[in-house]
């Protein structure tokens, strides 16, 4: 599908049991607890218990991801290329076979499933309180895309076709639009739809300047918002960072941008209202100065220079997914209510705007970063 939006219904709840899917692995016995785990918005996710050792269950969503083997071969690469490289101390979830040998479980139903040791003494973070945290989640991404680029582009397979294509969203939203045009005469969609349209030109940067070969594809992650790096309980060290379904080829300042959309809001993706909406410049500073240190001697001038563009376009681009899926009657979001894709779109759109506000600040502060020390 262009866009990576699905044109399909939400998955069906599975009808295999899910002792029967745990027990297709090479994992201990007996198995104790299976319970549901995480906040992701595409796949299931549980947390197993057997034999005294915890895994983390996942049932990839068939209706995102075209061919979810493709993407357990992808975390092999990296889990082989991080093995080679262990004085960068990344860690990466090791995938449990199954008891034939295979990367992923195809269940009886059609549906894909993979297991991975939980990492233990790990902990996520609500929200950054401090600099140091900051600076942490600078280095780990820093450090992960330096030993992605010892990896060609190539020697990853595409397992989320159009993902970060934001014209293809664009051109998604505006045939969605032309669809349901009386949905505008809702004022909080016609406010969004107005955003969205004001800034139409915002969505091809990235794209022209990749298609003109001013910047590179590389090996990226493709989703490194906050929910997905893990910190050391006891040290607060940065020690993974999760979730590698959309470790593809794709261009490095999609992650950046992604980052710090997800970090530097301290009200986070679903804002309660209690926290305005802010881009939090001394969040940004410590992450991007921890991440220039890492990756200064191989990032290019066109890149660096394009950072302020992409800090702009990535809570845009997820601001018109939400909107265009709202559109679409919540098809490829998981929400919890109606009306919540549209809400978090209106989030994304006001994190645009601050940061619009803020954008010489934004500018001064990335030359910052990056001028040799
Ligand atoms: C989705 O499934 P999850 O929560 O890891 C989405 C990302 C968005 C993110 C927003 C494959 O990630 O692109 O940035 O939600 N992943 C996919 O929370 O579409
Ligand atoms: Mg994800």
């Amino acid at each position: 599908m262009p866009g990576g939006e699905i044109d399909e219904t939400p998955q069906a709840p599975t009808h295999v049991s899910l002792g029967s899917i745990v027990e297709a692995f090479e994992i201990a016995s007996p198995v104790e607890t299976i319970e549901p785990y995480g906040r992701g918005l595409i796949n299931d996710t549980f947390r197993v218990s057997a034999g005294g050792t915890r895994y983390v269950l996942q049932r990839i969503n068939g209706a995102v991801f075209p061919d979810p083997l493709r993407i357990m071969c992808n975390i092999q690469v990296l889990d082989r290329q991080a093995r080679q490289q262990p004085d960068l101390g990344f860690r990466v979830p090791a995938l449990i076979a199954t008891r034939k040998g295979e990367a992923g479980l195809r269940a009886s139903d059609g549906n894909v499933w993979r297991l991975m040791t939980l990492i233990e003494d790990a902990v996520g973070l609500p929200g950054i309180e401090d600099p140091e945290q900051a600076c942490e989640i600078g280095r780990l991404l820093g450090r992960f895309h330096t030993l992605l680029q010892s990896l060609p582009a190539e020697a990853l397979s595409v397992t989320l076709p159009g993902f970060h294509e934001t014209p293809a969203y664009l051109a998604r939203f505006l045939s969605v639009l032309a669809r349901v045009e009386g949905a505008r005469n809702d004022p909080q969609i016609e406010t969004c739809v107005r955003f969205a349209l004001d800034r139409q030109a915002l969505a091809t940067r990235l794209a022209d300047a990749r298609d003109r070969g001013e910047i590179p594809v590389r090996v990226i992650h493709g989703d490194p918002k906050l929910d997905n790096i893990l910190f050391d309980r006891d040290s607060g060290r940065a020690l993974a960072l999760i979730d590698l379904d959309t470790l593809q080829p794709g261009l490095i300042l999609h992650d950046i941008g992604d980052c710090l959309r997800s970090c530097c809001n301290r009200s986070g993706e679903s804002a309660d209202g209690r926290t305005r909406v802010a881009f939090d410049l001394a969040v940004a500073e410590p992450i991007l100065r921890a991440y220039a240190e890492q990756t200064r001697a191989w990032l290019s001038p066109e890149e660096i220079a394009l950072i302020p563009e992409a800090i702009r376009l990535m809570p845009f681009e997820l601001g018109l997914r939400f909107l265009t899926d709202h559109l679409e009657g919540d098809r490829y979001f998981k929400v919890a209510e109606p009306g919540e894709n549209l809400r978090k779109a209106g989030i994304q759109f006001a994190l645009v705007t601050d940061i619009e506000v803020k954008v010489e600040d934004i500018n001064t502060m990335v030359t910052r970063c990056f001028q040799t020390p």
